[in-house]
């Protein structure tokens, strides 16, 4: 199949899940086109069956706001034209789904038809739920796509509440690639630069945005190192990462936390954490609680939108209400304090996260993108 992916090509869940989707399509013999306005942070190596084509936006003073969306689905038009692409699959209802349908019309005006799956990763909604203006935009976005997928439960439900959905919404889980190899010779190296063999290491990775709950990742580690030796590793780059410094100062423990900015080297730093944190305010998914439990980090979680789907109470980690710094401290110290505790946990963080293995969520995609191609 001939496959057009567009997403946001930043350090954010929904552009890694696009990329490494992508990049899966292609080992299998799929041909696959990137369309977006940068490289994708991920798509770093490039083989025969991936393509990348920049989207520009010329810049044009006359416009206050540079047209992203009309520089879109021309290239979506020109590509699907030019590549003979028989499948747009696109990341977000706004603006990607939005282009998408306008480049369907145009295409369809010159008597090619192409079927667009669109996949929902949540910010839509959070961004509905913050500014009803949009509403008109997603609700049309959703409901003439050709096939609609959620990555999670949680995600479908808030989704048909919010919004007069006439389309079905299946749900496919994100996913990790469990064969990847780390090169676990610089392990030992680079972890004992971070931290001494008896200090326990507690991770966080973000966008650094406030539904993140920073503040929060900083009491708990603050409560734990209190009991324990023990280091934090925060990853990544935000708007509250100079709060997050702050508040490091203000309680003493800015000797302790590590903050790397945004890194390409996410698994070589979850190989040497022993705990993840995720105290998100909501999380349609939570890919980076997925990513840890793959390389075998236990995971302390708010019980938040669709991470209880994700992170297993009791099993992979703990779950807690949003907020609660002290049960969140308390499920970490419990998972911290003995080896044989910490290494029951590791184990089965990684016996859960093989559970959404790359080889068992590619061919529901596969499935639905020969479903959508069958509607024409
Ligand atoms: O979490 C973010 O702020 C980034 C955002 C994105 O666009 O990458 O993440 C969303 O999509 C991810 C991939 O499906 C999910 O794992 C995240 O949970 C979701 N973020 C939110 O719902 C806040």
């Amino acid at each position: 199949m001939k496959i057009a992916i567009v997403c946001y090509p930043t350090f954010g869940g929904s552009g890694v899940v696009a990329t490494e989707l992508g990049l899966e399509l292609a080992r299998k013999g799929h041909e696959v086109h990137f369309i977006t306005y940068s490289q994708p942070v991920r798509l770093a190596v490039l083989d025969p069956n991936v393509h990348y084509h920049q989207v520009n936006v010329p810049e044009y003073p006359l416009f206050h706001y540079q047209p992203y969306e009309l520089a879109l689905s021309s290239k979506l038009v020109d590509m699907v034209k030019l590549y003979k692409i028989e499948l747009l699959h696109v990341h977000y209802a706004i603006p990607h789904a939005y282009a998408g349908y306008m480049a369907k019309q145009m295409l369809r005006d010159e008597g090619i038809d192409i079927p667009m799956v669109t996949t929902l990763h949540g910010t839509d909604i959070t961004l509905v739920g913050n500014h009803p203006f949009y509403k008109p935009a997603v609700t049309f976005s959703i409901n003439k796509s050709d096939i609609v997928t959620s990555v999670s439960q949680s995600l479908k439900d808030d989704t048909l509440r919010m919004f007069n959905i006439t389309n079905e919404i299946y749900v496919i889980p994100n996913f990790i690639e469990l064969d990847k190899q780390v090169d676990k010779s610089k392990t030992p190296c680079y972890r004992s630069r971070i931290a001494n063999d008896h200090e326990r290491v507690l991770t966080h990775i973000s966008n650094f945005r406030k539904v993140k709950r920073i503040p929060d990742v900083i009491k708990v580690f603050h409560r734990v190192q209190q009991q324990i030796p023990a280091k934090l590793m925060l990853v990544g780059d935000g708007p509250e990462k100079e709060k997050a410094e702050l508040l490091c100062a203000e309680l003493g423990i800015l000797d302790k936390v590590i903050f790397f900015g945004n890194s390409n080297e996410i698994d070589q730093i979850l190989s040497y954490s022993d705990l993840f944190l995720l105290p998100s305010e909501s999380e349609s998914f939570g890919l980076a609680a997925l990513e840890a439990m793959a390389m075998g980090v236990p995971v302390i979680s708010t019980n938040s939108g669709g991470l209880p789907e994700v992170n297993f109470d009791g099993i992979s980690g703990y779950l807690s209400n949003v907020g609660d710094v002290e049960q969140m401290s308390a499920n970490a110290l419990k998972i911290l304090s003995d080896d044989v505790t910490l290494q029951q946990f590791k184990a089965n963080a990684l016996e859960t996260a093989k559970k959404f293995d790359i080889k068992n969520i590619l061919p529901m995609y596969e499935e639905l993108y020969q479903k959508a191609i069958g509607v024409y």
